[in-house]
C-alpha cells in the first residue's frame, strides 16, 4: 500500500535507500501531531518455513516548517546519543535508523524528506484520563530529559525554529494576520481578542527575562505535550518522542507546555464547559515528577517563574492557533473548518482560568520545590 505517501514512487525510493525489498514493505498511517505525517512501516519476511515482520516508525518531515532538516536531525542525533548512553531501561531513547549510506534521513527525487526511527512496540501515550501515577512519571521523564542534557554545550545544538516561544514575535505575527484576514474569520474570532488584551501584558515577563539573559539557556524539548511521552507499562519504560524541536531554550517553556496539556479535562480543540474545573491533582503529580528530576539545576529565577509559564504557554498556543485560523489554516493541520478557532478559544480560556487560579498553582509548585 503506497497511496498515503507523497507519491507512489516514494515507498520504492525509501526501500532502496534503506536497502529493503519494496515488495516486502507495507505502510499504515499513524495519527499523531499536527505537523509531520507518520506511518508504521512493516517489512514482512515470508519464507516457506516461517513468516515474521519488523516494524519501523516512518515520518515524512514537514520541510515547510522544519526548513533545515540537517540541523533538526543533528540535534535529534545528539540528544538521542546522550539518552542512550544513560543505559537505563526505565528511560528509553528513540533510535534513528540510518539509510544504507549512513544518513539520518532521506530525500526523494521529488525533494520529499523522510526519516525512520525504531518502532516503540507495545508503547502507548497518555490518555485524557490518565492516573496521577502515570502523570508523575511523565513529569519525571521530561525532567530527566532536560537534566540528562544539562551538560551539553548549547552551542553544539542549532536553533532550528528561532523565536519559537517568543511572545513578542507571536503577537507581531498575529497583528500581521489580523490585517490580512477575511472579515468572516475576524468576526468569528472577535471575543478572543478581548482575552488577548486582558492577558497580554502578564505574559511578556518570561521573554523579558530571556532578553536580559536572566534565564539559563538549556537544551530543552520545546513540545512537551504529555502525549510526547510513550510508555510501556509491562516494562516500566518511558520514552520522550517527537524530538524535532529539541534546541536551546528555557526549561520554563517545557514546564508550562506540559502543564497546559494535562491541566485540562477537555481536548485541545474542544469547547470548554462553563465551570470546567482544572485537574489540580494531575498538576501536582506532574510538578512533583518534573521538579524532583530537575530541582538540582533550577535557578531562583526559574523557580520563581514556573507558575507564570503555565499561563504563558496556553496563551502562546492560543495566539498561534488564532493566527493560523486568520491565515486560513496554513500551519497546523485541521480536520474541520473551525478547528484552529476552537483550539485558540480552548487555549485562551485555559490561560485565563489558570491566571485566575494562580495562587492554587503557586502553592502546588512551592510544595513540589520544598519536598
Ligand atoms: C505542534 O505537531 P505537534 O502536535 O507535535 C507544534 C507545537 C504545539 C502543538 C499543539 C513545530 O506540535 O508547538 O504545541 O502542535 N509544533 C510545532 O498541539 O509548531
Ligand atoms: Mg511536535
Amino acid at each position: 500500500m503506497t497511496s498515503s505517501l507523497n507519491s507512489k514512487n516514494d515507498l520504492e525510493e525509501i526501500a532502496k535507500a534503506y536497502d529493503w525489498d519494496v515488495k516486502q514493505c507495507t505502510i499504515e498511517k499513524i495519527e499523531s501531531g499536527h505537523i509531520n505525517d507518520s506511518y508504521r512501516l512493516r517489512i514482512t519476511f515470508d519464507t516457506s518455513k516461517s513468516k515474521r515482520s519488523e516494524s519501523y516508525f516512518l515520518q515524512k518531515i514537514n520541510t515547510a516548517i522544519f526548513k533545515h532538516t540537517d540541523a533538526v536531525m543533528s540535534n535529534i542525533k545528539k540528544a538521542c546519543s546522550v539518552i542512550t548512553s544513560i543505559n537505563d531501561s526505565s528511560f528509553d531513547s528513540l533510535t534513528i535508523v540510518p539509510t544504507k549510506n549512513g544518513s539520518s534521513y532521506f530525500t526523494t527525487s521529488q525533494g520529499t524528506c523522510y526519516r525512520i526511527f525504531n518502532f516503540l512496540e507495545g508503547y502507548r501515550s497518555i490518555s485524557q484520563h490518565a492516573s496521577s501515577h502515570i502523570v508523575r512519571k511523565v513529569g519525571s521523564t521530561f525532567g530527566r530529559f532536560i537534566a540528562a542534557l544539562a551538560n551539553e554545550n548549547a552551542d553544539d545544538y542549532k536553533t532550528t525554529l528561532p523565536d519559537f516561544h517568543n511572545i513578542n514575535t507571536r503577537h507581531h505575527n498575529l497583528q500581521k494576520s489580523q490585517k490580512l484576514a477575511s472579515s468572516k474569520r475576524l468576526e468569528a474570532a472577535e471575543d478572543l481578542f478581548e482575552i488577548i488584551s486582558l492577558l497580554g501584558d502578564k505574559c511578556i515577563d518570561i521573554q523579558q527575562l530571556l532578553d536580559e539573559n536572566l534565564l539559563p539557556i538549556r537544551i530543552c524539548h520545546n513540545d512537551t505535550k504529555a502525549s510526547n511521552i510513550m510508555y510501556n507499562m509491562s516494562q516500566q519504560s518511558y520514552c520522550v518522542v517527537d524530538l524535532d524541536t529539541v534546541m536551546p531554550s528555557s526549561l520554563l517553556f517545557d514546564f508550562g507546555d506540559a502543564i497546559r496539556s494535562i491541566i485540562s479535562e477537555s481536548a485541545e480543540d474542544e469547547i470548554r464547559r462553563i465551570n470546567e474545573s482544572l485537574q489540580w491533582n494531575l498538576v501536582s503529580a506532574f510538578s512533583d515528577g518534573f521538579i524532583s528530576a530537575t530541582k538540582h539545576l533550577l535557578t531562583d529565577v526559574e523557580r520563581n517563574n514556573l507558575a507564570n509559564s503555565c499561563i504563558l504557554l496556553p496563551y502562546i498556543m492560543g495566539v498561534r492557533f488564532l493566527t493560523d485560523y486568520l491565515n486560513e489554516d496554513v500551519y497546523f493541520s485541521i480536520s474541520y473548518e473551525q478547528q484552529n478557532l476552537n483550539r485558540a478559544r480552548n487555549q485562551l480560556e485555559l490561560a485565563r482560568q489558570i491566571s485566575d487560579e494562580l495562587p492554587t498553582l503557586e502553592s502546588i509548585i512551592e510544595k513540589a520545590l520544598t519536598n
